[in-house]
């Protein structure tokens, strides 16, 4: 936990059972976490499929988070939150109940084995940035 608070965009995907059940859950989780606040929620989007598994859409969405917690503790947060929606981790980009992705925490870059920000898909995906840009008119 830090001592300033830091506006974090986090991507939520579902595309296995009850998809709008899952995000649902994310925000309600997100927004119960220590030093947090959900402040916006974009909304929520169907696309298809990104990536080399065929696999059935997703519904995309975005939150803001004004946070305290590092980007470290609240990546550890939202593994726990996947896994509390019965996410189990098989093949790289394949189906899963939620997916939960730190987009941006204000300007910090990272790189290392299990977080690198901002997130390197964000070029690639025009939902993020639509969803990002939405958002960014409640970030103060
Ligand atoms: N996430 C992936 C792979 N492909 N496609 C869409 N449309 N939305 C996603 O969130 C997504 C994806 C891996 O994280
Ligand atoms: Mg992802
Ligand atoms: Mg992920």
């Amino acid at each position: 936990m830090t001592t300033s608070a830091e506006w974090a965009f986090v991507a939520l995907g579902s595309n296995v059972g009850d998809r709008a059940g899952c995000l649902a859950f994310a925000r309600q989780r997100l927004a119960m976490l220590p030093g947090t606040q959900l402040t916006a929620e974009s909304a929520v989007e169907e696309t298809e499929p990104l990536g080399p598994v065929p696999q059935g859409p997703f519904l995309n969405q975005m939150v803001l988070l004004r946070t305290r917690l590092t980007p470290h503790e609240l990546l550890k947060h939202c593994r726990q939150i996947e896994r509390a929606c019965g996410r189990v981790r098989r093949e790289r980009w394949g189906p899963r109940t939620l997916d939960i992705d730190i987009v941006r925490y204000g300007d910090h870059r990272t790189h290392d084995e299990t977080l690198t920000l901002p997130h390197p898909e964000l070029p690639n995906r025009p939902f993020w940035q639509r969803e990002v840009e939405e958002l960014e008119a409640h970030v103060g």
